[in-house]
């Protein structure tokens, strides 16, 4: 098998909104190359790279999938990104895996709002970042437009290092502005006469653009009003990899027409892992950069878990330092744990070629780890330093989940958990109050396809549903109550008699108990039963059916009976003492509220503030960054929860939100009432 120098990789993540075309323009790289001997299409559904049986079936990517083509002495690994905004965990986990980021963007779609994610996505990250126009066959398709509407929403400023020949169903081919030749149907061709002026414009804006960057390269220009071949193509190059210079290429991976010139672009112009030695690790608190090379210490990084239903765990790796051998154990530590490798694989979609050792710069797969887990480091034995942990994007989206079948309850769990897996932007906890398994991620899409998923893979059928509000029951006065349990019918009796001053506490302070009994009216021995009693009343809830808290219990009298008081008798008393006593005490419901901070265009502020408003939402401060709009508000949980499809309606899914919970407030007198009036309907 032939060996690759790191300075003969190309490392790609494709990303960009759902629809540009990214799987498509794989699967024309991959023909092209003679990777494969057939083109698959996304509508036929037989692509190397949407391989998933949802995916064939939606006709779209859900997770990222990986590929590789040699070509030129080169091998380009691409990273094939799912555009929905739901599923954006994938580019956040996979983007330290590559050098390249390629920005597909539709020519016919304008400014998409998958385009906008995936560059929110790179906003400081050191990555070259690449724009390729694609769809350029289509009706209404437009190059400079495309790079316009990037670049006024962006901060980004694409220079054209291709150009188009002729759109829409005229659409011909591309100009290479560095090489000034054409790419058509027919090959390398001269640049057709009706073009040479465009060229000659765009190629000018070109070298003024890589000449701005050196003073050498200034002065050549200003003194020929030209570079040489060989000073423009590697200025370019070295313009890509410091992020001065985000280029422009495009294509229609429809026609296929441009994209050879575009790989050609790949092998020219983009970073190689070679080029991009320094990387930056982490050790405990400190943060360190780490040189990597061919023959250097192990280093590499999990980037994806692939479930394969029945092959197991595939660990996407990207591999920066050294050479990771079959059998070779390392040391992951954010597992703090070793583990081993066993065979490893270049992959090709579902579809694996084996090989016996993963190189530095190189990307693959291992199966059957023990302990390395997707965001996870790969280091030698004797270190301790990992990648520096990405930051997963806060949930959006909360749904309890719930076996469909009573007998599937106990099975859901550890399906669950290897489906999820696939995404750790997925979290499912159990909620101890509400005692519901919440599933939370980044939008409905997602968690729907995890129960897609279960069906599929494990033939478990679960069911979706809004989870409950974790209410909070409390008293807003303080009322004195009395109970005498008193049972005298056959066999032993049972007599129990307590007197309470129930009172508020401050918010937050959860439940006291004060003893105050004196003279032994009631024998110590029975007060921790009176306390057991309210601690047990208390967390079952009294109006609703939620925790009691915020409350203070003083017992101060009572009676005892010396035969027939008991442990139990003195429990129950208690508890209906509470019971009885805490409706007096003007009992409300608290509900949880969250601090949420709300990313918009500046334009939707107007809508998103109104509607804040008939959420019962709080706004606490706005703050403007570049575009965007950052609305920091309160809300509570009740409408959080349904909160980010309305946003994304009224955004045209652009709106965004961030939450942590703030505090437990009290819930308006109407909801109050329908709470305790649908649990009453339940206790009946
Ligand atoms: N006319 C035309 N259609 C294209 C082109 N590229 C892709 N398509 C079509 O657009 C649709 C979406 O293409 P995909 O390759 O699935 O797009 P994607 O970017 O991978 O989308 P996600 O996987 O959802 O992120 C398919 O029906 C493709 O056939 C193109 O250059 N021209
Ligand atoms: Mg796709």
């Amino acid at each position: 098998m032939k060996e690759y120098s790191m300075k003969n990789l190309r490392n790609l993540m494709l990303v960009g909104s759902s629809g540009a075309g990214k799987t498509t323009l794989s699967e024309q790289i991959f023909n092209k190359t003679k990777a494969t001997n057939r083109l698959g299409k996304i509508d036929e559904g037989n692509t190397v790279l949407d391989f998933d049986p949802e995916e064939i079936a939606k006709k779209m990517s859900l997770g990222l999938s990986i590929g590789y083509v040699n070509h030129k002495d080169h091998r380009i690994n691409i990273l094939d990104a799912p555009g929905y905004p739901d599923f954006v965990g994938d580019t956040v986990v996979a983007l330290p895996a590559v050098e390249n980021v390629v920005i597909v963007a539709n020519a016919a779609g304008g400014f998409e709002v998958g385009l906008e994610l995936a560059l929110e996505q790179l906003e400081g990250k050191k990555k070259a970042k690449i724009i390729l126009v694609n769809r350029m066959d289509n009706e209404h398709a437009d190059f400079e437009k495309t790079l316009e509407s990037i670049h006024e929403n962006s901060d980004l400023r694409p220079v054209k290092v291709h150009i188009p020949i002729g759109k829409e169903g005229a659409f011909e081919g591309v100009v290479d502005l560095v090489r000034q030749k054409a790419y058509t149907a027919a090959g390398e061709v001269e640049v057709p006469a009706s073009m040479q002026d465009q060229m000659e414009d765009a190629r000018l804006q070109l070298m003024e653009a890589v000449a701005e960057t050196d003073e050498d390269l200034l002065n050549e220009f200003l003194e020929n009003m030209e570079l040489s071949q060989d000073h423009l193509i590697a200025g370019l190059r070295k313009c890509i990899a410091s992020g001065e210079i985000i280029p422009a290429f495009v294509c229609s991976a429809g026609t296929g027409l441009g994209v050879m010139a575009f790989l050609q672009g790949v092998i020219d112009y983009l970073v190689s892992p070679a080029d991009y030695p320094k990387i930056e690790l982490v050790e405990g608190e400190d943060v360190k950069e780490f040189i990597a090379s061919a023959d250097g210490e192990l280093l590499g990084y999990i980037f994806k878990l692939y479930a394969d239903p029945s092959m197991g765990d595939f660990a996407y790796v990207r591999m920066f330092s050294g050479v990771l051998k079959t059998s070779q154990e390392f040391y992951t530590p954010e597992k703090d744990a070793k583990d081993k490798a066993g065979n490893m694989y270049y992959m090709f979609g579902k579809n694996r070629h084996d090989c016996s050792e993963l190189r530095a710069g190189e990307i693959g797969a291992l199966v059957k780890l023990k302990n390395a887990r997707v965001m996870n480091s790969i280091v030698a034995l004797n270190a301790r330093h990992a990648i520096k942990p990405v930051d997963l994007p806060e949930a959006t989206t909360w749904q309890a989940l719930k076996a469909v079948n009573q007998s599937d309850e106990d099975k859901i769990g550890g399906s669950l958990q290897k489906v999820i897996a696939e995404d750790p932007t997925i979290r499912y906890d159990l909620n101890v109050e509400t005692h519901e398994n919440v599933l939370s991620g980044m939008g409905d899409q997602q968690l729907q396809l995890v129960l897609k998923k279960l069906k599929n893979r494990y033939k478990v059928e679960a069911e979706l549903k809004t989870p409950r509000i974790p209410y909070k029951e409390t008293i807003t006065a303080s009322a004195e109550s009395q109970y005498r349990h008193k049972k005298q019918s056959g066999g032993r009796g049972q007599y129990g008699e307590v007197y309470f001053r129930i009172k508020p506490t401050e918010r937050g302070e959860g439940f006291q108990f004060i003893n105050a009994i004196v003279g032994g009216v009631i024998p110590s021995n029975f007060i921790p039963a009176i306390e057991k009693g309210l601690v047990e009343t208390m967390e079952k809830g009294i109006i609703a059916g939620y925790q009691v808290v915020d409350v203070a219990v003083e017992v101060y009298y009572g009676s005892y009976h010396d035969v027939d008081s008991s442990e139990m008798a003195f429990k129950i008393a208690s508890s209906m003492a509470l019971k009885e006593g805490f409706k007096k005490c003007k009992p409300i419901l608290l509900e949880p509220i969250y601090n949420i901070v709300i990313i918009v265009p500046s334009e939707y502020m107007g809508d998103v503030m109104g509607d804040i408003s008939t959420r019962r939402g709080r706004i606490m401060g706005m703050e403007q960054r570049g575009k965007k709009q950052y609305l920091s508000a309160q809300m509570p949980v009740v409408e959080m929860y349904a909160y980010y499809p309305a946003l994304k309606s009224f955004t045209q899914g652009r709106g965004r939100f961030t939450q942590e919970f703030s505090h437990y407030e009290r819930v308006p007198e109407d909801i109050t009432q329908k709470v305790v009036a649908a649990w009453q309907d339940n206790e009946v």
